[in-house]
């Protein structure tokens, strides 16, 4: 009998797979090397399903005769130990980014005359539509909100970016690379929520606005979102404000350690801004953490000692106390544009605590780029603002050029021609 190997995702089992499945046990016994959950990390193809969920349904696929794990986007190791005849794929990797494990593949195969066999791939059965007709159906609320922790565990880094509209939700839902990567999540910022409604970022915009933000924001997309919380507010109202956000699914908040009137952090000292107790402050996240319903909801503590110029004694001083106090996570915020703070701190923060998830917002020292933070063990990057800061230039240019020149012409070439608005949106043709 012929050993014949093929690695599958199998988030959602499809034609598509049946053909290449069908394909391999004509040719011998199929052994299904199947991607954990970090290797699809790594093909930036985090499925829906664990692995668990995954194995129960393809090892009872009758094509199939065993099911191990594939813990790698490279199938080196398995072929290596399997040594098959023959490795059977659709053939979408020709073109795709899976293109360098293709030629990986056929390396490996030479070395004891294995065969690659290639299935033609129909388009109507490409994995990438299917996906999309998945979001387009949408994605319940436990779902969504547990993804995060999810892919906390998967992956090495999480990129977050801004939204405060729908539509600034949709680029950041549907916006892919070359390679297959994407943003991991949303992030609700409180200066750009506030901003898009034209207020200042001062806890202005109360929770029930936000929420209408976010709702909008949930209706056409799929992905987790982090709720910028300010300072949490009162201690007695922070446990209603952590149901109200986990019933609608928002998958974790982070609240910033100040009190009285909150002034936007990249005002530094020049706004008037004080910093919460350590006791205070430990206390209005043990409140939060004992109102939570579900499991997976993240409370995240953001220290704003270095914004208020305390120093970096108090910053990790604060960070353990809140650890302790149940924070799931540690938000560390900068203002300046040299690094060194946040890096300091990040190395002494994990000389003591290597697992508690840490976030970093890098506005002023954005020249770090993400496999940078990675190395220094940050988990999450969250780009806090920059789909509001990028749109708002054209619409002041244009305005003003529509206002000179007394007609539009001139200002056309600074538009999206419609056609290009309206794909945007899914569903519109
Ligand atoms: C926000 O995006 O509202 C934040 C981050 O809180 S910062 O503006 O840098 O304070
Ligand atoms: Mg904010």
């Amino acid at each position: 009998m012929k050993k014949v190997y093929v690695a599958l995702i199998a988030d959602f089992l499809h034609a598509g797979h049946i053909k290449v499945l069908k394909k391999a046990y004509e040719l011998g016994e199929v052994i299904v090397g199947l991607y954990t959950d970090k290797a699809c990390a790594e093909l930036n193809d985090v499925p829906y399903l664990d692995f668990e969920k995954r194995k129960a349904v393809v090892e009872n696929l009758r094509f199939v005769s065993k099911v191990i794990p594939q813990d790698s986007a490279s199938y080196r190791k398995n072929l290596l130990t399997l040594k098959p005849d023959y490795v059977v794929h659709g053939d979408d990797w020709k073109y795709n980014y899976k293109k360098k494990y293709r030629e990986e593949v056929i390396n490996l195969l030479k070395k004891w005359n294995g065969e690659l066999i290639e299935i033609p791939y129909s388009k109507d059965i490409k994995d990438l539509k299917l996906k999309d007709e998945l979001k387009r159906i949408g994605i319940t609320t436990n779902m969504r909100l547990s993804r995060l922790r999810y892919l906390l565990n998967v992956k090495k880094i999480l990129k977050i970016m801004e939204v405060h509209n729908a539509l600034s939700a949709l680029i950041v839902e549907y916006t892919k690379t070359e390679d297959n990567d994407s943003f991991d999540g949303m992030w609700s910022s409180s200066l750009t929520d506030s901003t898009a409604k034209g207020k200042p970022d001062i806890e202005a915009v109360d929770l029930t606005s936000r929420l209408n933000t976010i709702n909008e924001i949930f209706e056409v997309t799929t992905k987790p979102l982090i709720f910028d919380g300010d300072t949490g507010g009162r201690i007695e109202h922070f446990p209603y404000k952590v149901k109200t956000l986990e019933r609608i699914g928002v998958s974790a908040i982070i609240i910033e350690d100040k009190k009285g009137l909150k002034k936007n952090s990249l005002l530094g000292t020049e706004a008037n801004q004080t910093q919460d107790s350590i006791e205070n402050f430990c206390a209005k996240i043990k409140a939060g953490k004992n109102a939570q319903i579900t499991e997976d909801f993240m409370i995240i503590a953001r220290i704003e000692s270095f914004i208020l110029e305390k120093g970096i004694d108090d910053a990790l001083k604060r960070a353990f106390a809140y650890v302790k106090a149940g924070a799931d996570g540690i938000m560390i915020h900068s203002r300046k544009k040299d690094p060194d703070e946040i890096f300091e701190f990040i190395n002494r923060f994990r000389e003591k605590d290597s697992i508690t998830p840490i976030v970093v917002v890098p506005t002023s020292f954005n020249k770090i780029r993400i496999d940078e933070f990675e190395k220094v063990g940050v988990n999450i990057v969250i780009y806090a603002n920059h789909m509001l800061r990028s749109a708002y230039p054209g619409m002041k240019k244009v305005a003003e050029i529509i206002l000179k020149n007394k007609r539009s012409f001139e200002a056309e070439k600074y538009c999206m021609p419609i056609k290009k608005i309206l794909d945007l949106i899914p569903g519109t043709r």
